[in-house]
């Protein structure tokens, strides 16, 4: 027994079962003795142990969520945004990075699990056989890990495609593609969006293949390879923290931005309207795919049936200095 009740019953003189009738509302309690319970809750300034809840009911009010990490300021506004909406529907959170590592996504799916969550929401989750067998309701941002569970995401594809399209109204001739990790589902579409539109445009493009996004501060060098970036007038990188750092490689290398070459990222996070220049991208609402993977995550875990299972949230470009 939570052994703060003992202090009510204590403080009350009721028994610790009135009390715990009272607190998880499973029984009769008269309205005198609901008065002078809410009373010494008041005084003794009691808090509920969760835990034993959990464990009593075998639930919790808790849903988990796995971010690929709090570096990336995408994810860190998402994670916010995540953790509000949820607080709105009466949740809590319990937070996983992973720095997409497999191994670290396995063990905080199975601690989740242990956790008695009522539903996880996963980011460009890399389990998808794990994910298929979990009995927990989940919301796969980006990741479509099968044709049951629900996968929500910016409508990369078209977001490639603007991508191309604002480069050549921009006047750029020589065309360089940034790419990101083949793993991340989101970072392919928009590649093959940007090479799409670049087909009915009838023009090339190069492309350099990243395999990281938040740690390429540390080897962006290496990651850039023998290719001269400098010689592009175009450059379209996969996601905003990796088109900042590309600003700062060729500002470092004199290169006039966007003079002498335009940069254009994708995501709209907060560092591209804090860089000098500011970076011109494509905005994926983090605000509106939070929501939705937060509203619908509850609603399956309230036991509504969801018959769609892909949701694509609209794209736009936001036009700043980088172009
Ligand atoms: O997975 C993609 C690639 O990086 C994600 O949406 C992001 O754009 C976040 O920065």
């Amino acid at each position: 027994i939570d052994s703060s009740i003992r202090d009510i019953s204590k403080a009350t003189g009721l028994s610790i079962a009135t009390i715990s009738r009272y607190i998880n509302d499973s029984g009769y309690v008269s309205s005198e003795s609901a008065e002078v319970i809410k009373k010494a809750i008041k005084e003794l300034d009691y808090v509920p142990n969760e835990n034993a809840r959990a464990v009593f009911k075998n639930s919790s009010n808790l849903i988990g969520i796995v971010v690929s990490s709090l570096s990336n300021p995408f994810f860190a506004e998402m994670t916010m945004h995540l953790e509000e909406k949820a607080q709105e529907r009466g949740y809590g959170v319990i937070l996983f990075t992973t720095n997409d590592d497999i191994d670290k996504e396995r063990e905080a799916i199975r601690l989740l699990k242990g956790y008695r969550v009522k539903g996880i929401i996963t980011t460009r989750t890399q389990l998808k056989s794990e994910m298929s067998k979990l009995k927990t309701p989940i919301v796969s941002f980006e990741t479509e890990v099968n044709d049951k569970i629900i996968t929500v995401a910016a409508d990369n594809f078209k977001g490639g495609q603007l991508a191309l399209k604002h480069l050549l109204e921009r006047g750029c001739k020589k065309i360089l593609h940034i790419r990101g990790p083949k793993s991340f589902e989101a970072a392919e579409l928009r590649y093959l969006g940007f090479k799409d539109e670049a087909k009915r445009q009838n023009v090339n493009f190069d492309i350099v293949q990243f395999d990281s996004d938040f740690h390429v501060a540390y080897n962006l060098e290496e990651n850039i390879g023998d290719k001269d970036i400098t010689e592009y007038d175009g450059i379209f990188v996969f996601n905003d923290i990796a088109a900042v750092l590309i600003l700062r490689y060729l500002l470092k290398r004199g290169v006039n931005i966007p003079k002498e070459t335009k940069v254009i990222g994708f995501d709209n996070s907060y560092i591209g309207g804090l860089s000098y220049p500011s970076l011109t991208t494509i905005e994926q609402s983090v605000d509106g795919i939070a929501s939705k993977c937060i509203n619908l995550l509850l609603d399956l875990v309230e036991g509504k049936n969801i018959k769609e299972k892909r949701f694509y949230d609209p794209v736009k470009l936001i036009q700043r200095e980088s172009t």
